[in-house]
This record gives structure tokens, C-alpha cells and sequence, in this order.
């Protein structure tokens, strides 16, 4: 999984950026032209550092995010340029896009529009990435056009254009692509695209030292809560003080917790942005444990087991016979796998089985 963190210019996307993957990236100092940022980040899973001690492993393994960290987009970045194209490439494989807006005020670190105003910047970068599209739905309309007027597979041509004005009446409306909905064999014909407006999005809202998000911040957006995650103009959002929490990244394991206890923060926001980005992707976690090895792996909601044995190796989900299964839920409850076995809550699944977030899993296969 990969996430592309976007923005303006100097607006804390590589202080983000070391943040999530606790790396030491420099930060400042205008970064157009400069190559992408590419870093790893830990999901951090309680879950899994229970189990863990559980079972005492001689390896235990996190689930991982990758994120990639691009040069500040300015208006008119998504126009054919060099640095378009740049921006584009480093984007294109992203499963999603964080969005860093800057509500935070320095006058060491200039604005490139001069004033702070964060419904400014949303709008802005929003049109830049419908702008984007636009430009690749013309391209193909025309193609099709070309296609249709030469009797050129005629039937599906036609198919896929009306597809593609549905595509251009919404970003002529300065709607992004996410607000539209699919059919199964629509979404199959868009695979072989990467628009940027139709990629889940989450607005990391970047505050001043010692500042809290208030939705005034935000005239004009629609602001709301939707299952405990914060969001704004329809798109999840997390607030964080981007300053603050890159000295939390920084700092040795043992003495995070006074920090954030005396900065009044409950969760950094690494952990935050992570779980809003697996809760905007619609992932799940599942867990296989035993004595070499407990590891967390990411597959996405609705994945059958045999999917979810691809993420572990691709041999498992070819030759998958059953996958032996409980919850974390049931063993944390229960103690002990014998007890889950005597409470009748250890199975024995089959191709169809449906994969739930913290399931125990362990694949019976055959290749
Ligand atoms: N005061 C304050 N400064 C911040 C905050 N977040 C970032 N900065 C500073 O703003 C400057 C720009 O931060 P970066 O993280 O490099 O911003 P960026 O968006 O990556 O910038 P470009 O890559 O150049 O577009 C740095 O000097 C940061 O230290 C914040 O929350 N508060
Ligand atoms: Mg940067």
C-alpha cells in the first residue's frame, strides 16, 4: 500500500512525511524540482504486540505503509510541464492522497499565496487535481471519437465514451471523480487509469504549537464526524501540530508517553493518519502467530481467504485447501487457544470464507 502526500508549497508535507516514517528528511527550503521523498511507515497494532507476547516469537512484524512525499503543487502544476510530469509519475501507483493544509502562522516560513487560508488551499489543490483529469478524459474522448467515426470496435467505443462524458460533465461541474459511483464493469474499464480525483483523499490539517481544530477554521467546508473519524468537505480529515509532533517522532520510545501526556495530545498523530488512511482505503488487518513469527498483514474488507493468503504469498492462495481460523477478540477474552478450541470459536474455513479485521489466521494449502 502506498499513500502520496500532497499540498502547496511549504506547508509541512515533509515535516509530515518524518513524521509518519519517522525519518529526518530536511524540511524547508522550497522543494519544487527536487525528487520524491520515499519513505516506510510502521502501523502500529496493539493487537499485535499482545499476541506477540503471547506466543514470544523469534520475529515479530508490523503491517507497513509506504508514503511518498512530492515538491509543494502550485497552481497550474497539473498543465503539461516538466514538473507536471514529474508529479504526475510519482502519484500515479498511489492508493491514496493525503492532503497537508496549513492553518499554522510563521513568518519565517512564508505562504507562497502570502496569507494563511486553508479553504484557499483545499480548493485550490482540489481543482488542480480535477484540472489533471480533465485533461486525460479529453485525450481519450478524442481517441474514442476517432475510434467511432472509423468503425473501429464500434460497440464498446461507444460504450466507453458515454463512460467518459459522465467522467467530463463531473469535472466540468468541479466535482472530483470519488463522488461518483461505479459499476463493477465501469470500475473495470478505468483500472488501466490513474486519476488523481478519484484516489481516497484525507486532509492532514496542519496547526500552530499549542493550537486545536475548530471547524471555523474552515468557513464554508462542511464539517462532520462520520464513525468517530473527522471529516470535512466529504473527505476524512485529522488535525495535528505538525512542529510538535515531529519532535514526538524524534524521540527515544520511552519517554513519548510523559511528552505527549504534558502536550495534552492522546495519540500522535502518525498512529491517526494511519488508521484514517486504512479506514479511507477500507483495509483490514488479520494476524498469523506462532513460534518463528507474528506478523500483522493488510488485505482489503470483503477479501475471501484465498485473497487474503495471496497477501502472504501468492503459492498460498493457488494451492489454498482451508484456513484455520479465530479472533484475537475471542483469545484475548479466553486466554489460550485451547480455551478458544473448547469454546467451539476455532474454525475451520472454507474458499468463500470472508476475512474479518483481527482474525487469526492460519492456511491450510497444498501446491
Ligand atoms: N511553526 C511551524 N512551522 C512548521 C510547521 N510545520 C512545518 N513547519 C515549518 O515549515 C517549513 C516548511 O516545512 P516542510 O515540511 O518542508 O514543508 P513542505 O510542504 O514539504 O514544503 P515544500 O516541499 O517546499 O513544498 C519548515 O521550516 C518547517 O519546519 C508547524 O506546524 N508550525
Ligand atoms: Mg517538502
Amino acid at each position: 500500500m502506498e499513500i502520496g502526500i500532497i499540498g502547496l508549497p511549504s506547508v509541512g508535507k515533509t515535516t509530515l512525511f518524518n513524521i509518519v516514517t519517522r525519518n529526518r528528511v530536511k524540511t524547508g527550503g522550497y522543494a519544487a524540482g527536487n525528487a520524491p521523498n520515499l519513505g516506510v511507515a510502521t502501523v502500529p497494532d496493539a493487537r499485535l504486540t499482545w499476541l506477540s507476547e503471547q506466543f514470544h516469537p523469534k520475529k515479530t512484524t508490523y503491517a507497513t505503509v509506504n508514503f511518498v512525499d512530492v515538491a509543494g503543487l502550485v497552481e497550474g502544476a497539473t498543465k503539461k510541464d516538466a514538473f507536471s510530469s514529474q508529479f504526475l509519475a510519482a502519484l500515479r501507483a498511489v492508493d491514496a492522497l493525503v492532503h497537508v493544509v496549513r492553518v499554522f502562522d510563521d513568518p519565517a516560513v512564508p505562504h507562497p499565496n502570502e496569507t494563511i487560508d486553508p479553504v484557499r488551499d483545499i480548493h485550490t489543490v482540489d481543482t488542480e487535481l480535477i484540472l489533471g483529469d480533465m485533461g486525460v478524459v479529453e485525450k481519450r474522448l478524442e481517441r474514442l471519437q476517432q475510434d467511432i467515426a472509423k468503425g473501429r470496435n464500434r460497440a464498446e467505443a461507444e460504450k466507453e465514451q458515454a463512460l467518459f462524458l459522465r467522467l467530463q460533465t463531473c469535472l466540468e461541474g468541479e466535482q472530483p471523480l470519488r463522488a461518483l459511483e461505479f459499476s463493477e464493469q465501469e470500475k473495470h474499464a478505468l483500472r488501466g487509469y490513474t486519476f488523481l480525483s478519484l484516489k481516497p483523499l484525507v486532509y492532514a490539517i496542519n496547526l500552530g504549537e499549542g493550537q486545536a481544530f475548530d471547524p471555523s477554521m474552515l468557513t464554508g467546508l462542511p464539517t462532520d464526524t462520520v464513525d468517530g473519524v473527522l471529516r470535512v468537505n466529504g473527505n476524512s480529515a485529522l488535525a495535528f501540530q505538525g512542529k510538535v509532533e515531529e519532535e514526538i517522532a524524534q524521540l527515544p520510545e520511552e519517554e513519548v508517553a510523559d511528552f505527549l501526556e504534558a502536550m495534552g495530545i492522546e495519540e500522535p498523530a502518525a498512529h491517526r493518519l494511519i488508521r484514517t488512511c486504512y479506514y479511507v482505503l477500507d483495509v483490514i488487518s488479520f494476524f498469523t502467530v506462532g513460534e518463528d513469527e507474528c506478523r500483522a498483514w493488510t488485505t482489503r474488507r470483503g477479501d475471501t481467504a484465498p485473497m487474503a493468503a495471496g497477501r502472504i504469498h501468492s503459492d498460498l492462495e493457488r494451492g489454498f485447501i482451508r484456513a484455520e481460523s479465530f479472533t484475537y477478540a475471542d483469545l484475548r477474552r479466553l486466554g489460550t487457544v485451547a480455551a478458544v478450541k473448547e469454546a467451539g470459536l476455532f474454525r475451520l474455513e472454507g474458499k468463500d470464507h470472508v476475512v474479518e479485521d483481527g482474525e487469526i489466521l492460519n492456511i491450510r494449502f497444498n501446491v
